[in-house]
């Protein structure tokens, strides 16, 4: 899987650059660069993955319950594409809740390959999984899926089915989204499948809402990189002088998620020391939107096959079956 590490340093972020740095390495980047930014898988750590989960019980936040509500209605779909002993490898398991709707729907599935950056968290979850859903073999992959990571040499000769739910492409910039799935492809091997979930272009209101909630959960989510940054790089943000700030950039087709310095103020992180003016911002998320055609002009630009797609009943959110 060499040639795969080194493609996937290429996801991670918005400036190929910064996809093998450290955290601290990272930040001292992004906050000297004009203007600044932070890449968005910063945002989970024990308390940002936390505030996600709140995030995704919100009224506001329409991706999560839409998607879930597709994979219930249309699993059973989903599994004819799916071949018989195939494993499943989720790209970056959040949780294992998607994952479980298209395995109980697909029980020709050998394989459950869960992959994410938390080990203890796999564990954890690939022993439920284990528990509830005993014909399946979970092997889970500790990594990062946008750095290095290998496949378990158990499946190598199992077909595999990706799986992505949640709408984590629209973290990357479109042409990143296109070298991932083209990576995905290869990693994956011939004849593969992949399930892709997708948040679609709609009505601003809506979007911006689920974004900028009343109760205010998401400025917690956005505001907690600044206090990641203060816990593990000894930092001295006051989150009380930075706001949070989301908007669709209609122009880029994106949600666009800032924290705006309230004032004149400086902050140090890893040793180094950073200018903030008035209303200066940290660009800390985009979130891109897109239609069913232009996704699957995207996938079909990366070498899949788009074969089928699954929407709700107000098009708010799409899941994707790609052929390779
Ligand atoms: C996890 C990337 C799908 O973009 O909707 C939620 C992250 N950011 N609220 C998204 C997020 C602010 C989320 N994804």
């Amino acid at each position: 899987m060499a040639a795969l590490a080194r493609s996937v340093l290429r996801y991670s972020a918005r400036h190929e650059a910064a996809a093998s740095e450290s955290f601290a390495e990272h930040v001292v980047h992004g906050l000297s660069d004009s203007p600044k930014w932070l890449s968005a898988k910063y945002f989970y750590d024990v308390a940002g993955s936390d505030l996600f989960e709140q995030i995704t019980e919100l009224p506001e936040y329409y991706p999560t319950r839409t998607e879930l509500s597709i994979l219930n209605r249309y699993a059973g779909e989903m599994a004819g594409y799916i071949p018989l002993s195939a494993a499943l490898v989720e790209f970056g398991t959040g949780s294992t809740k998607k994952a479980r709707i298209l395995i109980e729907a697909a029980p020709q599935l050998a394989t459950y390959v869960p992959v994410d950056i938390s080990a203890e968290f796999l564990a954890r979850e690939a022993a439920a999984v284990r528990r509830d859903i005993p014909w399946i073999a979970v092997l889970p992959a500790a990594a990062d899926f946008t750095r290095d990571f290998d496949l378990p040499a158990q499946i190598r000769s199992r077909p595999r089915v990706g799986f992505f739910p949640g709408s984590t492409i629209g973290n990357f910039e479109p042409d990143d989204a296109a070298e991932f799935l083209r990576q995905a492809g290869r990693i994956l091997g011939a004849g593969a499948t992949m399930i892709v979930g997708v948040d679609l272009i709609k009505d601003e209101a809506v979007l911006n809402a689920a974004y900028d909630d009343a109760a205010g959960v998401t400025a917690r989510f956005n505001l907690n990189v600044l206090a990641r940054m203060n816990r593990e790089l000894g930092g001295d943000f006051d989150l009380a002088s930075f706001r949070h700030r989301a908007f669709y950039n209609a122009a880029n087709h994106r949600i666009e998620m800032h924290l705006e310095s309230l004032k004149a103020q400086s902050a140090t992180v890893a040793g180094h020391s950073f200018e903030f003016g008035k209303s200066e911002t940290i660009h800390t998320e985009n979130s891109y939107k897109y239609t069913v055609e232009s996704f699957r002009a995207l996938a079909g630009a990366a070498g899949w096959r788009p074969m089928a797609v699954w929407t709700d009943e107000s098009d708010y959110f799409s899941v994707h079956a790609l052929k390779l």
